[in-house]
């Protein structure tokens, strides 16, 4: 039998956007997700310095059994490497490795970006430069508003990063089906969205943010949400760092909402998975 096209999966969602104890389960569903709509699941990660886009189940579990792994962009994936760790890759690392690995479509809940709070310093996630290097799909649901999100639109517009929506004209954000920012193009339908996709990948080698806007039965109330993030601020010591501060924030949210925000964080990974694996599909068939 022919071997099915890859959808790629990320580690650092696995590792570091949910508890350590629904992580095995995650990992598991998507890959049968995955499988289900027609596509191969290859999850990205670092194991003893290895970048690979076949972590294996066991290898995976040696992984979440570590407290405190890394958690590579691409500032820090060389180093990782050098130093024979266990890394888990952000969507910047992902799209770098998939890239390599010859994989097209990539599949997250949602991408990194900038940073509220510019009073004190800029915080821009590394994710939004690989766009402009690495030529893969990236299906997510935005950006959480924990971030800027309408800066975050800005910043994919000025880096010239093609924003399309699926089903929506709105730039989602994350928990919330939609934001006040918009998309470059709609498309409806998986099929024009992989002609589009192999032609735009082979045209400029680099990347394409498609977004997917969580289901309509699992998106949070707006004001319900506001007050949510408010408490989980408040939570969080000042002057945590970078890399520290997303993660402390999303295990807050998750505490503060009772699992609210994990229950739709997960529903939209999983629809999300499911795009991408009937895009990677659809390319798979179009040979593109
Ligand atoms: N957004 C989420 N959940 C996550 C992440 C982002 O809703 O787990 C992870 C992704 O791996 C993303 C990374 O690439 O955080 C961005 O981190 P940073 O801002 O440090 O680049
Ligand atoms: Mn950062």
């Amino acid at each position: 039998m022919a071997s099915l096209p890859r959808l790629a999966l990320e580690s650092t969602i696995l590792t570091h956007g949910v508890p350590r104890s629904a992580a095995a389960e995650l990992a598991r569903d998507l890959s049968a997700l995955c499988r289900l709509n027609g596509a191969q699941p290859a999850l990205v990660g670092i194991f003893r310095g290895r970048p690979t886009a076949e972590l294996t189940e066991d290898e995976l579990t040696e992984m979440l059994r570590q407290s405190d792994i890394a958690k590579a962009n691409t500032s820090n994936l060389g180093v990782l490497l050098h130093r024979k760790a266990h890394a888990s890759t952000t969507v910047a690392a992902t799209m770098e490795i998939a890239a390599t690995a010859g994989i097209r479509v990539f599949a997250t809940g949602g991408i990194g970006g900038v940073h509220q709070g510019f009073a004190n310093h800029l915080d821009i996630s590394s994710d939004l430069a690989a766009f402009t290097r690495f030529p893969v799909a990236v299906i997510s649901s935005g950006v959480k508003s924990i971030l800027d999100v309408v800066s975050t639109r800005e910043l994919l517009e000025s880096l010239g990063v093609p924003v399309i929506g699926f089903g929506t004209d709105s730039f989602p954000a994350f928990y919330l089906r939609s934001s006040r920012a918009g998309v470059d193009a709609r498309f409806d339908d998986v099929a024009s969205l992989a002609e589009f996709v192999s032609a735009e990948l082979s045209r400029t080698g680099r990347g394409i943010l498609i977004v997917n806007p969580i289901p309509p039965a699992d998106e949070l109330n707006p004001s319900q949400f506001e007050s949510w993030l408010e408490e989980a601020r408040r939570r969080i010591p000042p002057g945590v760092p970078g890399r520290s501060a997303t993660p402390l924030l999303l295990g807050g949210l998750h505490e503060v909402s009772a699992g609210a925000t994990l229950r739709a964080n997960l529903s939209l990974i999983r629809s999300n998975t499911t795009l991408g694996a009937r895009l990677a599909a659809a390319l798979g068939v179009s040979g593109g």
